[in-house]
């Protein structure tokens, strides 16, 4: 199927998405009033090599076998010991708890970053009796050499994925890492990965929602991570060849508070009206002679009455008929919305032709099953033949789906009769099914580039917020004239995006206000 994404986008899934990020932005805001609350940015790993981060020494090195030289340790590959692929890591040449081994990294351009979160993935192609354990997190603001100061002890477990350690954040020009301990070897002390995030004051509102929107699209990176695998899963179990799995790719446990419209938007592999996948009938106006024989679960039982042998489900018959007062209601599993954009429909029944459905009006409603409000989304013709019949739809998020049908048989034949009613004894038909509109792994990079175009946006707009922050307070102090410096430093202004008169970002005080040069 080709998507046209921004039909899509604008329609559906950007429109719920980027509802769901100014959302998210919104709900930031007030942490300004919280206080210090420090988040960790999660998009830019500052160690990694290809972001400028350099190992600017380790201690030593396995036999000096460049096989396991430092700078694996930032080079943006784990070590995967299934398939034995993958970057080594980086391992010393000695294992000893008192003179321990280390590794010091700084960033591009030897800048201080204010840190807030370090990932470590303790797999090597070395025995993992020499994994890493017990790891001294030590920054330096100085130089290489230090002095340092250790602000966090973390201890990995021996798993071959992504360990993630938030900490108070810290300003650091260089990070050491100590290595204190392994898993029992006296041989070496080896590590496959290490990242290092910084820290966003989130007392900053843009800082916040940066943050936020950081966060946003790492999760959504990890999403397409996870659909990408069970792709591949249900491809393999269909028979072809497919990749394995990569080791240490978690699965995404969604927060509903962040991640709502992800989550209504999600793929769901098959048939949503399908009683196996947890559809079920919700309302229906009635049944031919209240025989269970034709009860409405028989449109979404997967299976199809077979005329020729006299076999199979009967589906389901109305009693009596009416164009558009029959109808029957589906709703989902876990009464969950979807976003649906195709219905197939199969006539076929345990009743004459003449009472088959002939056609369809689809509702939907995001209320209730039986009261709605519904809206139609489509009206289809079925044509009197026992197969299938696909009818496509713009994509549109549903909690229950009614199928209202306004026409049976293949047309009244009198010339004063109703056209649109064959048989007013019944309208029947076999079996529905609902499908969800997948979202392609393609869907998902457009919608992440969008949102680190807006990120890339929000970025630019913080330091001109800095520098309005620093300069409203300076004016209020400019009016009395023996100008004593208020008691506390006045709160962050609300942001303003004005752009600033000179670039003063970096050495406006951040704190203590004082009168500018240019003040009277
Ligand atoms: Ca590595
Ligand atoms: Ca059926």
């Amino acid at each position: 199927m080709n998507i046209n994404w921004k039909q899509r986008a604008s329609d559906l899934g950007g429109a719920v998405l980027l509802a769901g990020a100014v959302a998210a932005m919104t709900a930031a805001l007030p942490a300004r009033a919280q206080g210090a609350r420090v988040l960790p940015a999660d998009l830019t790993n500052i160690a990694a090599a290809a972001n400028g981060g350099r190992v600017l020494s380790a201690t030593s090195t396995l036999d000096n076998d460049a096989t396991f030289k430092s700078d694996n340790l930032i080079d943006g590959q784990a070590y995967n010991p299934a398939t034995k692929a993958g970057s080594a890591g980086w391992s010393s040449n000695k294992f000893d708890p008192v003179n321990m081994d280390y590794v010091t990294i700084g960033f591009a351009g030897n800048e201080i970053k204010s840190i807030g979160k370090l990932v470590f993935n303790a797999a090597t192609s070395l025995n993992p009796e020499r994994w890493a354990k017990d790891i001294e997190v030590q920054v330096s603001t100085t130089s290489a050499e230090g002095p340092y100061r250790a602000i966090q002890q973390i201890t990995l477990k021996r798993t071959a994925d992504a360990q993630e350690f938030p900490i108070l954040s810290a300003d650091a020009r260089f990070v050491r890492l100590m290595f204190r301990s392994n898993w029992g070897s006296d041989r070496a002390v080896s590590l496959g990965e290490v990242e290092i995030y910084e820290a966003i004051d989130t007392t900053n509102p843009m800082g916040g929602v940066i943050a936020r929107l950081e966060s946003t699209i790492a999760d959504l990176k990890r999403y397409k991570t996870t659909q990408a695998e069970i792709q591949n899963s249900l491809v393999t179990r269909a028979g072809t060849t497919a990749p394995r799995p990569k080791a240490g790719v978690k699965p995404v446990a969604f927060d509903p508070k962040n991640l709502r419209p992800v989550q209504a938007a999600a793929p769901t592999n098959g048939n949503l009206a399908l009683a196996k996948n947890g559809g079920k009938i919700v309302d229906v106006t009635s049944i031919f002679d209240n025989d269970e024989k034709f009860a409405a679960a028989n449109l979404i039982d997967g299976q199809n009455y077979s005329p020729v042998d006299d076999k199979g489900s009967f589906g389901w018959s109305s009693q009596g008929f009416v164009p558009g007062r029959q109808y029957v209601t589906i709703g989902f599993r876990d009464d969950r919305s979807h976003v649906i954009n195709k219905v197939v429909i199969n006539p076929v029944s345990n009743q004459s032709s003449l009472r088959w459905a002939s056609r369809v009006e689809v509702q939907v409603t995001m209320g209730g099953p039986k009261d709605g409000p519904f809206r139609t989304v489509g009206t289809f013709n079925i044509r009197q033949q026992a197969v299938n019949q696909d009818f496509t739809m713009r994509p549109v998020e549903a909690k229950f789906v009614r199928f209202v049908f306004t026409a049976n048989g293949p047309g009244n034949p009198l010339p004063l009769g109703d056209p649109n009613v064959t048989s007013d004894r019944a309208v029947s038909l076999g079996e529905i099914e609902i499908y969800e509109q997948p979202a392609t792994t393609g869907d998902l990079e457009a919608l992440i580039g969008r949102f680190e175009g807006v990120l890339n946006d929000l970025k630019t707009l913080r330091p001109r917020a800095a520098t309005a922050d620093v300069e409203a307070p300076a004016e209020a102090v400019a009016a009395p004239a023996n100008a004593v410096a208020p008691k506390a430093a006045p709160k962050a202004a609300p942001f303003k995006p004005v752009a600033a008169k000179t670039p003063a970002r970096r050495t406006a005080p951040k704190a203590a206000p004082r009168v500018s040069k240019t003040s009277r």
